[in-house]
């Protein structure tokens, strides 16, 4: 009896621990080439850097996709509390104060504007995030209708205009066109450059 209980116990903490070092090598980082021959599933990463109106970086935004979508991991400093319209708009550049530079949100699939419109969203249009008393903020948000794994989709944010992400002063109601009534921007992260 003792013997065949230790048997099993002893194999399923080795497979444990093999799963383990498994997961950790495909995590993420840049963009995984098949190289040890399994069947890995492709992922990609992009890191942000997020600027205030006054062009000082104020934080980061890590867009990771995996087979389970796009996630938007922002940590950022500096901001007024409270809550924030974030999307992403369709023009790689961030130029303050005023970030016009950044275009409008990116919308390829030409829809309306916020998650409660009914011709809506725009494959920008993102949740509001909620910045803490002390002016930080550190959060995840899916970008489900957007993708960095597949540049052939018109989804795809590697387009010849670039893209960047957004920060706005007010909260997004995700309904007002053309983009919430959120306010101007406060802060901008370029997610790819125009070409040339
Ligand atoms: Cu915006
Ligand atoms: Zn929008």
């Amino acid at each position: 009896m003792k013997r065949w209980a230790f048997i099993p116990l002893f194999m399923m903490v080795f497979v444990l621990a093999a799963c383990g070092a498994d997961e950790e090598s495909g995590g993420g980082a840049e963009e995984n080439g098949n190289g040890d021959g399994a069947a890995e599933a492709p992922s990609e990463e992009i890191e942000v850097t997020m600027y205030d109106t006054e062009e000082e970086p104020i934080g980061t935004a890590v867009l990771s996709e995996s087979e389970n979508g796009l996630t938007i991991a922002l940590e950022a400093e500096g901001l007024e509390p409270g809550e924030h319209g974030m999307h992403i708009h369709d023009a790689g550049m961030c130029e303050g104060p005023t970030f016009e530079t950044a275009g409008s949100h990116f919308n390829p699939t030409d829809a309306s504007h916020g998650f409660d419109h009914e011709d809506g969203p725009h494959a920008g249009d993102l949740e509001n995030i909620e910045v803490a008393e002390e002016g930080t903020v550190s959060t995840e948000v899916p970008a489900e209708n957007v993708t960095i794994l597949d540049e052939e989709v018109e989804t795809s944010l590697m387009t010849d205009s670039g893209t960047s992400l957004i920060i706005h002063s007010d909260a997004d109601d995700y309904v007002s066109q053309p983009s919430g009534d959120a306010g101007d921007p406060v802060a901008c992260g370029v997610i790819s450059e125009p070409q040339e």
